[in-house]
């Protein structure tokens, strides 16, 4: 269940974020912040509809969805994509994100009570790990 990702978490650490944000297309400027950027992420559930909230200095952003249901997504750095985010049977919530042609996933899964990020763009990998508020 979706339940153990609920709340409010801080994140701690973050491996390879500037060479993923290079592969997804962003910017200089814009990795430059996303680099410094220490988020919280909120992720709160209302009925099916879950929504995610990414809160930091620099920007703020939130989208909602149902599980297993595509919609559209405007990403932090602008993208709008196609998103489909599912929860697989070993417990792991797949995000997605597919946008002119391209595609991304970002992995969400719990491990000793933090939240473990990994992103993946062509191969190119970044994981990021939030501990719970
Ligand atoms: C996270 O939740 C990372 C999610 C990926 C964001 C990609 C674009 C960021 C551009 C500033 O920690």
């Amino acid at each position: 269940a979706i339940d153990a990702f609920l709340g409010k978490w801080c994140l701690v650490s973050s491996e390879g974020f500037e060479e993923y944000m290079k592969e997804l297309g962003v910017g200089m400027a814009m990795r430059k912040m996303g680099s410094m950027a220490k988020p919280d992420v909120y992720i709160i559930q209302d009925g099916d509809t879950i929504t995610m909230k990414t809160e930091s200095t620099f920007k703020t952003s939130q989208f909602s969805f149902k599980l297993g249901e595509k919609f559209e997504e405007n990403t932090l750095d602008g993208r709008k994509t196609q998103t489909l985010v599912s929860l697989k049977d070993d417990g792991s919530l797949i995000q997605e994100q597919e946008w002119d042609g391209k595609k991304t996933t970002i992995t969400r899964k719990l491990v000793d009570g933090q939240l473990v990020v990994e992103c993946d763009m062509n191969g190119v990998k970044c994981v990021r790990v939030y501990q719970k508020a």
